[in-house]
């Protein structure tokens, strides 16, 4: 491909050359202000010849991609009011902070949420200061800049996000730069599959612009080093028309993305046209996307020391520092003149009108896109009643149930509910009919726009039910669609779940620091069903048993994150009625699939999550007195384990008061000043005592309940049993025995840690020994449980 070319140059330039001029200045000011946010503290007019102390002290900041990102936020300025557009812009190099600052700044959005920094000179100078500035704004698109849905910093979710705020709206056009490293990260790449999933009638469209600006921090990338015709048949096999817009003269690549941006346009205009006319099929259609290949560092120096600069991976970040080296600060002079900024802004730091003019007006600006702040948009999920499918459960452990398979019945119901509102999707890495999400089906299907077959199970174009195996793609769908305004559900085996963890960690970032953004608006919660979980994985084996991503999430801020393990489908249903109510939070409920004996009824039910923790005063033989032990349980299969010693102490140890306490809320483990649903310390002293042995029968690591409760009263006397890492492929209750959770255990932790017990229960120590050798001889010989567990009842 030629220099300056692109497969528009040929046909003729849509810009009359005023308006390709004026065009050019508006990208000529939001540059110069990029740079003047990374190097400049004062003097941002350039009125008196710049001197050293005019200079940040700390220079901090990302040049190289900057002037690619506001190189499209001008163009698609024009696109939006020529066409009268809705667009949302994504940049996957959120490290562009500056571009998008400058861009917001210059069409008014940024002054307008933020006050203090008006447009005009003194404006100027305090978005410079602010900038990656102690009590100042990140370097990052952030939170805090207008139009942004998305960080950046980490980078690889930009197309995944992107989609998800295009899935439901079908008005909406989402622009979506992709950085040509940031293409290089196993969740970019796997997220350009999202076209198979995009509905051309009901979703709108992403537009991606996959920004070759040829250079990562500190080498090339591998998609500027293959021949083009090799990148061209990698995004056409993506299932794109590849559009090149490349070259490095600003005049000629004005003329060349002006047109290619309405040739694009036309394009995604055909494609919803036909998808929406009357009785038409949909199809997969072959949507346009951009590659813009520029210099990275674009109109920056070109030479530093006589190093490549502009074109090469050394403007990535500040081209150039130490600013008390007169060259270098005569280059930055000469750098930030090059813009003529006398020509953009008047005496008084304001926008010249003709340049003014160039942005959209009101919400059609990309910074004031109320999509942006998914908040402002969000209806309430229409809830149906869980009562509807409550478990009738006469007594406790009458009944044996898949709390999953309830949980799935009830999600269809509110699914049918808000079928017509269109703003409630469940995403899963292929997983929801086997994590018993099945009725769902019953109601709506897979999204599904790729070719279908006879032989397809519920696959359709409108299905509310999106299955990739990617979970990245999943959660990226998600946080996109929850943070334009809507609702979901991610559900995922317990043990894979991990694979996100990261874009957890910048979701629960998001929500932390959106929360102090005073324009931003609460948005829905981002809800994870973990089911399939650590101690139920028994015939999949060790690679699939791994409760840890509950250890990484109470890591976060304690007002963003929720964790349940409710005990039964009842609890079940109460919490996740709570967690799909509730707002600005990440929610994990971590629960089994399999059938299992219920405790509680509806109402029953609704108390004790109410509380987050409680005794199971059926279960318990204290009332009145003291106990000699509390039995703590948290999660469904250590809560059915504890039931079961508790049992076995009635017969062995009948003369033993124990108390039963069951914990649903996780946090309300931490104290009161540590986390909103923490117990009072008088509380947690009350339920736990002060003095007497726990034996905490835990679904997790067991060290994250010492982590949380490590400065009660009575922590010296909390001993927890959970999951030590030792796993395979065998029995559910071998699963236990390994792993020192089994009901004989528990029996023989009381024994050890009761006073005045231990001598006088030797031998029930010793019986509760031989049944877990048993249980050992058992499994090996009959490849299943013995059948006293098996048939187990309380
Ligand atoms: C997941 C992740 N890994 C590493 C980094 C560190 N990092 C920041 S910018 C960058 C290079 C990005 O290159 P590219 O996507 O091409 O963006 P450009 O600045 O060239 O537009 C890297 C590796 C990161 N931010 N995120
Ligand atoms: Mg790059």
């Amino acid at each position: 491909m030629n220099k300056n070319a692109s497969d528009s140059s040929t046909r003729r330039p849509p810009l009359a050359p005023a308006a390709l001029t004026a065009l050019d200045a508006w990208w000529r000011a939001a540059n110069y202000l990029a740079v003047g946010q990374i190097y400049l503290r004062d003097n941002p007019l350039l009125k008196e010849p710049l001197r050293r102390e005019h200079i940040k002290a700390r220079l901090l900041g990302h040049w190289g991609t900057s002037p690619g990102l506001s190189f499209i936020y001008a163009h698609l300025n024009r696109v939006i009011r020529a066409r009268d557009l809705d667009v949302l812009y994504v940049t996957g190099p959120g490290h562009g902070g500056p571009a998008l600052v400058a861009c917001t700044w210059l069409e008014g959005s940024y002054s307008e949420l933020y006050p203090n920094v008006p447009r005009n000179e003194a404006g100027m100078r305090r978005l410079f200061r602010q900038f990656s500035y102690p009590g100042g704004i990140p370097s990052h698109t952030a939170p805090e800049t207008p139009g942004s849905i998305h960080e950046g910093g980490e980078l690889g979710y930009a197309l995944s996000h992107a989609y998800g705020a295009a899935f439901d709206n079908p008005g909406l056009i989402v622009a979506c730069v992709i950085g040509d490293g940031e293409a290089e990260t196993g969740p970019l790449a796997a997220a350009w599959h999202s076209n198979k999933f995009l509905n051309p009638a009901l979703d709108g469209a992403v537009l991606p612009i996959l920004h070759l600006n040829g250079y990562k921090i500190a080498n090339p990338t591998v998609l500027a080093r293959i021949p083009r015709t090799e990148l061209e048949r990698l995004l056409t096999g993506y299932g794109h028309s590849v559009h090149w817009v490349e070259g490095d003269d600003p005049l000629a690549m004005h003329e060349a993305m002006a047109a290619t941006l309405d040739e694009v346009f036309d394009e995604v205009d055909a494609i919803q046209r036909a998808a929406r006319s009357p009785g038409a099929a949909i199809e997969r259609p072959r949507w346009p996307m951009i590659v813009l290949a520029t210099p990275k560092g674009w109109t920056g120096p070109k030479e530093v020391d006589g190093r490549k600069a502009e074109g090469s991976f050394r403007s990535h970040q500040v081209p150039f520092g130490e600013l008390s080296n007169p060259e270098h600060l005569a280059l930055l002079e000469q750098w930030m003149r090059s813009y003529r900024p006398e020509e953009l802004f008047d005496e008084q730091g304001r926008l010249r009108p003709e340049l003014v003019e160039l942005a959209p007006s009101g919400e059609r600006r990309m910074g004031m896109n109320r999509h942006a702040n998914g908040g402002l948009l969000l209806r309430d999920l229409e809830l149906t009643s869980i009562l509807a499918r409550a478990v009738d459960v006469p007594a406790p452990g009458a009944v044996d149930v898949e709390a999953a398979r309830v949980l799935g019945d009830w999600l269809a119901d509110v699914m049918r509910a808000n079928l017509e509102a269109r703003n409630f999707l469940v995403v899963a890495p292929d997983e929801a009919a086997s994590n018993r999400l099945g009725a769902l089906f019953d109601v709506t299907d897979r999204r599904w726009v790729a070719e279908r077959r006879a032989e397809d199970d519920h696959l359709a174009p409108d299905g509310r039910v999106l299955e990739i195996l990617s979970e990245h793609t999943c959660q990226g769908w998600l946080e996109g669609y929850l943070l334009t305004g809507r609702h979901g559900l991610f559900t995922s085996y317990e043990a894979f779940v991990h694979i996100v963890d990261s874009m957890f960690n910048q979701h629960a970032k998001w929500l932390k620091v959106s929360r102090e953004v005073p324009w931003r608006r609460p948005i829905a919660s981002l809800n994870y069903f973990l089911t399939s979980h650590v101690w139920r994985q028994d015939h999949n084996g060790f690679s699939h048993q791994d409760p840890g991503f509950i250890d990484h999430v109470v890591n976060k801020k304690a007002d963003i994150i929720r964790v349940y393990l409710p005990p039964d489908a009842n609890t079940l249903l109460c919490v996740a009625e709570r967690c799909l109510r509730s707002r600005h939070l990440v929610n994990v409920i971590v629960a089994g699939k399999n059938a299992q004996p219920q405790w509680l009824d509806i109402e029953a039910a609704v108390r004790h999550c109410e509380a987050g923790v409680g005794i199971f005063e059926w279960a318990s033989s204290d009332e009145g007195v003291m106990p000699d032990v509390v039995m703590a349980c948290c999660g469904d299969v250590p809560t059915i384990e504890t039931l079961a010693a508790v049992q076995l102490l009635r017969e062995l140890l009948p003369a033993l008061r124990v108390r039963v306490v069951n914990v649903v809320d996780l946090m309300a483990l931490q104290p009161s000043e540590e986390h909103p649903h923490g117990l009072s310390n008088r509380d947690f002293d009350t339920l736990f005592t002060t003095d007497r042995p726990i034996v905490f029968a835990w679904h997790g690591y067991p060290s994250l309940i010492h982590q949380l409760t490590y400065r009660r009263t009575n922590h010296a006397n909390l001993h927890v049993r959970g999951f030590k890492e030792e796993g395979t492929t065998t029995t559910p209750f071998d699963m236990l025995v390994r792993n020192d959770l089994d009901r004989f255990r528990l029996v023989m932790d009381v024994v050890d840690r009761v006073a005045g017990v231990g001598v006088a229960a030797a031998h029930v120590k010793q019986r509760m020994a031989a049944k877990r050798t048993a249980h050992r001889r058992y499994i090996v010989e009959h490849g299943e449980d013995m059948p006293e567990i098996r048939d187990w009842k309380w």
